[in-house]
């Protein structure tokens, strides 16, 4: 794949695998809580990642981990508007805004961002329309029922075909919009709505999402799944973080979204280094 998005103007390039660094910029995120939220912490910490090699920068005002409450538009807005248009100015690459909502969708694309990232897949009222009216790339998440409930009773038959399912549905409901295919980048969304195996399945699947055509973002960074599997809390998941960037990388995903972006970037690059040299050599490959 030779693909770059164009991200109003600031290009991601996803001919190698790349990673999406998180800014959150909510009073209660689950591993940064708190950290990030005055607009001066904000961009230094951005400005950090950018130097780390991040290539995208998602800038979220909504917590969406397992039980966390949604916030008003007004909320949000007050949040991570200031930030993205401080950000447009001082950072480089790609900002991307991780919401549901199409008032900020719209907002935050006239306050510089690049990318649209909806945990959603633009399934709220009116997220279609917002988002097809900004004409950026958009990232459509899977997730089974709702960051409140989600995690309950997680239930699936087959869960990597329902996934693939569902990401085809929301691509086929874009298409209906008016939305290119070519502006899509899908996500098996780990940790929402999924038990370990669930979530252990949609990783050692993933090549089975990327042959539906668009890019396939991981975020796997800090999230239960290694802390349960690992016996870990925060902030103590970091390798093992790393561990399943770079399997993700392995399977296909192009975009990884993580909090520690060096040492993702290292996984990222190793892993992509070792299947391209290995692909190279002539007769030697199982
Ligand atoms: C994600 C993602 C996201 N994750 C995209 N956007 C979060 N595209 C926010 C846990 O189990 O994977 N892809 N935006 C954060 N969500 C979670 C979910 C955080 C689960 C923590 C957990 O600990």
């Amino acid at each position: 794949m030779e693909r770059v998005l164009d991200c109003a103007g600031r290009a991601l390039d996803l001919s190698r695998p790349c990673v999406m660094g998180i800014l959150n910029v909510t009073p209660d995120s689950f591993s940064d809580g708190g950290d990030f939220v005055g607009a001066d912490a904000a961009i230094a910490h951005a400005l950090a990642m950018q130097a780390a090699g991040a290539a995208i920068i998602d800038v979220g005002g909504e917590s969406t981990r397992p039980g966390s409450q949604g916030v008003s538009v007004a909320e949000e807005l007050a949040r991570v508007i200031p930030v993205l248009e401080a950000l447009s100015q001082v950072v480089n690459v790609p900002l991307s805004v991780d919401t549901s909502k199409p008032e900020v969708m719209l907002a935050a694309w006239r306050a510089g961002a690049g990318l649209i990232n909806d945990v959603m897949a633009l399934r709220r009222d009116g997220a279609l329309e917002a988002a097809k009216q900004t004409g950026l790339p958009i990232c459509l998440m899977h997730m089974q029922g709702t960051p409140q409930t989600m995690q309950q009773r997680p239930h699936y038959t087959d869960v990597v075909g329902e996934v693939r399912a569902f990401l085809r549905s929301r691509i086929a409901a874009a298409s209906q919009a008016g939305i290119d295919s070519n502006q899509l980048i899908l996500d098996p969304g780990f940790g929402f709505g999924k038990t370990d195996p669930h979530n252990a399945a949609l990783l050692a699947g993933l090549s089975q999402l990327t042959d539906l055509g668009p890019p396939v973002l991981a975020g796997l960074s800090r999230k239960s799944l290694v802390g349960r599997v690992l016996g870990r809390d925060m902030p103590d998941r970091l390798a093992g973080s790393v561990a399943a960037a770079a399997l993700a990388t392995r399977n296909g995903a192009r975009i990884i979204r993580a909090h520690d972006v060096a040492e993702t970037l290292d996984a990222v690059r190793l892993t992509d280094y070792v299947m391209s040299a290995a692909d190279a050599v002539p007769f030697e490959q199982g």
